[in-house]
């Protein structure tokens, strides 16, 4: 019958991965202190090449009243995304954006395929009707990233030790954060960050009296 330890060794050549892996909140304030939501953290392994595993279904960024929601979508390189159309009014979605250009012409509904992010970036999204539209789909090279909620945190977790780039990212950022971090190999299990982003807190809405106009 096996010792008590040499079951633990097991476990631990069997799942170095999970035993080693680290987690890291990443706290995001604007200079007066206040927690900001939709910044995409990430870190970069600097001494291994990450490798990205796109999602076998595509990810969805959808209309609806009028708004894409999210409003901030992260995905790694090879993703597929639908924007599927939930309002009774056309949208007409597009991207000038130097990573992903793409124009789906006045739909409703479903959109006959989805867009395949395939190079890393920053994609800018907006309706040719309505101009208030915006979202942003952060296309990353890397698979250990987190959107912050509205408490500010971005959780990232499964994360191997060692050094990282950490990229802080948020749409009315003045700048994206970029740091170097180590991940601890020992010592609490997670590792909490704590930065500080000038954001510019003007949000474009839908007008209120939104309904009219192309149907
Ligand atoms: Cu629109």
């Amino acid at each position: 019958m096996p010792s008590v330890l040499s079951t633990l060794m097991l476990l631990s050549v069997l799942l170095p991965a999970v035993g080693n892996a680290r987690e890291v909140r990443v706290e995001v304030r604007d200079p007066k202190g206040e927690p900001v939501a939709d910044a995409v953290a990430s870190l970069t392994p600097l001494d291994a090449t990450p490798v990205v595993q796109p999602p076998a279904e595509p990810v969805s960024v959808v209309q609806e009243g009028e708004e894409f929601r999210p409003h901030v979508t992260a995905v790694v390189v090879g993703t597929r995304v639908t924007f599927p159309n939930r309002d009774a009014v056309q949208h007409h979605v597009f991207s000038v954006s130097r990573s992903k250009k793409f124009d789906l012409p006045l739909y409703r509904g479903e959109p006959r395929e989805p867009v395949l992010f395939d190079q890393p970036g920053v994609v800018s999204l907006g309706c040719n009707i309505h101009d208030w539209m915006s979202a942003y789909i952060v296309v990353l090279a890397t698979p250990h990233f987190a959107r912050s909620g509205t408490d500010g945190a971005a959780v990232i977790g499964g994360i191997p030790p060692g050094r990282h780039r950490l990229e802080v990212w948020h749409p009315r950022a003045r700048s994206a954060l970029t740091r170097e971090v180590i991940v601890a190999e020992v010592g609490a299990a997670t590792q909490v960050i704590a930065l500080t982003l000038g954001v510019d807190r003007r949000v474009r809405r839908a007008p209120e009296s939104a309904g009219g106009g192309y149907k």
